[in-house]
């Protein structure tokens, strides 16, 4: 029976995108199927990004009769078996904002995926590229990838589409730090809205819109969502913030304390190694706030 990825569901139905030979095949037409009974009784819901089994019918649709288990599965946006996390931030316009990237950090560090990365429109630094070298550099000391793109030049495109082929990638980041152009970019004639008009519709219907998946080609995908920016720690608990900060592990495993918050306590080994230049302040002071504010959720209910 044939097999393939769901890449759009809406209104009952699922859109499959067919594999041949085991391997995700792009450029190929879906096939809008339903799903089977059996499902419901086996409690199987499909999510957009899952590898079915499906069935074609007499009238040209299909039914998917089964869902392999899943790598993963992402709450929100509803995606199943997301590989990779794009977290694009731009050098200008919007400015960056690494108070933001941390915060997708510990959110998505708490969810085990893979995570890229990318500083957008290099070509509107003003300072020869130095503020985006500091950036790159912080991060990649903590362990994190990093590609510095501009899709005005195009530099960083080629990159960045060979790393997102073979599999299912989330984008995320602010309204207007240039995913769509980026995309686009990547896929010639994809023909996302980019600008002042996705800017205006984007906004307020967040919560409704669906998630699809784009065939970028040689097997990669793309969700480019903007429901992932709407981020809160509900799910997180305050001990767990600070193994969501990676570089403090090494250090946080020689405090004083067990259950060291690294706000306040003597010996301390992540306060020593901030005031060493170990940890970079503006993650510290990210961390605290982090910290404060889930103090105060907490306080609150
Ligand atoms: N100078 C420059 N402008 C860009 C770049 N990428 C996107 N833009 C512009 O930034 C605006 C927002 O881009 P868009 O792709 O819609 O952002 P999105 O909201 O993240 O999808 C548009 O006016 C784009 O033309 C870039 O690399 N350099
Ligand atoms: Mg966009
Ligand atoms: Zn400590």
């Amino acid at each position: 029976m044939p097999e393939g990825i769901i890449v759009k569901a809406l209104s009952g139905y699922y859109y499959v995108k067919p594999f041949q030979e085991n391997a995700i095949v792009t450029g190929e037409d879906t096939v809008q199927c339903r799903g089977r009974g059996i499902l419901k009784r086996k409690e199987i819901t499909p999510l957009v990004g899952d590898h079915v089994i499906y069935s074609l019918t007499e009238n040209g649709e299909g039914m998917v009769d089964d869902v392999h288990p899943r790598e993963s599965e992402l709450i929100r946006p509803p995606v199943a078996n997301v590989r990779l996390a794009v977290l694009v931030f731009s050098v200008r316009e919007p400015d960056m904002n690494l108070n933001l990237l941390d915060k997708f950090l510990v959110h998505i560090e708490n969810s085990g995926l893979k995570v890229l990365i990318v500083l957008s429109k290099q070509d509107l630094a003003d300072d020869a590229g130095e503020a985006t070298a500091y950036v790159k550099a912080l991060y990649e000391q903590v362990g994190y990838e990093v590609m510095v793109t501009s899709s005005l030049t195009g530099a960083g495109s080629e990159d960045l589409r060979k790393r997102l082929s073979g599999g299912i990638s989330v984008f995320a980041g602010q309204s207007g730090v240039g995913k769509s152009t980026l995309l686009n970019r990547i896929v010639p004639g994809l023909g996302l809205e980019t600008g002042e008009i996705s800017l205006r519709l984007g906004r307020g219907r967040h919560t409704t819109r669906h998630v699809e998946l784009m065939d970028i080609g040689e097997g990669g995908f793309v969700a480019d969502t903007p429901g992932f920016s709407q981020l809160d720690f509900l799910e997180l608990g305050v001990e767990e913030l600070s193994t969501c900060f990676r570089e403090f592990a090494p250090y946080a495993e020689q405090c004083k304390f067990r259950g060291c918050s690294h706000l306040h306590e003597p010996g301390c080994q992540v306060i020593s190694a901030l005031e060493q230049g170990e940890i970079a302040s503006s993650r510290y002071e990210h961390y605290k706030l982090f910290y404060n504010e889930m103090k105060d959720k907490k306080r609150r209910y």
